[in-house]
């Protein structure tokens, strides 16, 4: 009986100490499932951040030697920069992706972000713009950069974004010179006949006539072929652009004209305008004024220095004297009363207005 007792009591002792097993070993197995307090704070593994970078696709007709495309290439240092990356800029020039009105055409679609053309064509969705292009109204650059970057430039810029666009500051292409393959042109009688491209701009179109030349408008990519290809006889454009397109392989030619200041105008997709933040915006408009007063600088040395070399090219040039250039003003001076109507008589009277006050600014 003892026997038996002392074995029931084994048993029990057995079953008691392999319970206490169990139950300790389920704790502490429960234990370790229980997450820790600094365990239940721990975040979630994050997923890899695959946000692509928005894209700028940037272009213009003119190619990459140009002052203008080395400002492009600033103005996307400068973006990609402050930005960190969350914004691309892609640069396409010599017409690449579209002549200027077929980019800003895109920019209103949308499909393209930003352009940079002469504001002789953007005069075809505003028709202020062909102001510019009025012959013979800026005496100098000093003048043209009070204008464009003092209250009336900005009067012209505040009218695109109704055209789903956003003009961000005003280049400059610059005075423009006539070359052609056919004779010097020193006086007005030597334009006639002339086959002349002009941009597509109705008061380009009525100068040149009205000079007795034949112009022909055109966009800028087809323009080398058509002079190649005798097409049309001659151009007007910068120096600088003269120089860097080669124009001089297809032109003899070259008269310091001086005949309008052409400026660009750094445009953006209002599209893409709308999709940025208010940061993002404030970028783009800062580095289009930075990069402004580069292309400003590169372009004025630029011009000086490749008139020089045009004529090392072989090609002839012909230096306009002030009493023949002033017998050209008078010759357009009836396209301009016509085009003042056209904008505006109140615009242009204001337009005007600001000139004369640029001038006694910059004279003193
Ligand atoms: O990149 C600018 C060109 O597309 C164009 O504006 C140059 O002045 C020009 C022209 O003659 O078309």
């Amino acid at each position: 009986m003892f026997k038996l007792m002392k074995s029931k009591k084994f048993v029990l002792a057995m079953v008691f100490l392999l319970s206490l097993v169990l139950i300790v070993g389920c704790s502490t197995q429960t234990k370790k499932e229980e997450p820790t307090q600094s365990e239940g704070k721990k975040e979630e593994p994050k997923k890899e951040e695959t946000k692509k970078p928005r894209i700028i696709r940037a272009g213009i007709g003119l190619n990459d030697k140009h002052p203008q495309f080395k400002a492009l290439e600033e103005f996307k240092k400068i973006v990609e920069e402050k930005t960190n990356g969350s914004v691309k800029v892609e640069l396409y020039h010599s017409g690449q992706i579209g002549d200027d009105r077929t980019m800003m055409e895109a920019l209103q679609l949308g499909t393209q972000e930003m352009t940079c053309p002469a504001t002789a064509p953007i005069a075809n969705f505003v028709k202020e713009f062909s102001i510019f292009d009025f012959p013979f109204i800026f005496p100098n650059e000093k003048v043209a950069d009070m204008i464009l970057d003092g209250p009336v430039g900005q009067e012209l810029l505040d009218k695109l974004p109704e055209q789903g666009i956003i003009g961000l500051a005003y280049w400059e292409n610059g005075y423009r010179q006539l070359t052609n393959d056919v004779r010097p042109v020193a006086k007005v009688e030597d334009f006639n006949g002339l086959k002349i491209r002009t941009m597509e701009n109705q008061v380009h179109l009525d100068a040149f006539r009205a000079l007795g030349a034949n112009p022909t408008p055109m966009p800028f990519p087809e323009l080398f072929t058509a002079m190649q290809q005798g097409t049309v006889d001659g151009q007007e454009n910068p120096f600088a652009t003269i120089y860097l397109q080669k124009f001089y392989e297809v032109q003899k030619y070259v008269s310091d004209t001086n005949h309008v200041y052409s400026p660009f105008v750094l445009m953006m997709s209002k599209k893409f305008w709308d999709e940025s933040t208010p940061e993002e915006q404030k970028i783009f408009k800062e580095a289009a004024i930075a990069t402004r007063d580069i292309n400003r600088k590169l372009n004025r040395e630029a011009n000086s220095k490749y008139v020089e070399e045009l004529e090392k090219t072989g090609m002839t040039l012909t230096r306009i004297s002030d009493e023949d250039r002033a017998e050209m003003a008078k010759v357009v001076a009836p396209v301009i009363e016509k085009h003042k109507e056209k904008v505006g008589k109140e615009f242009a009277d204001k337009f005007y207005k600001a000139i004369d006050e640029a001038i006694k600014a910059t004279s003193n």
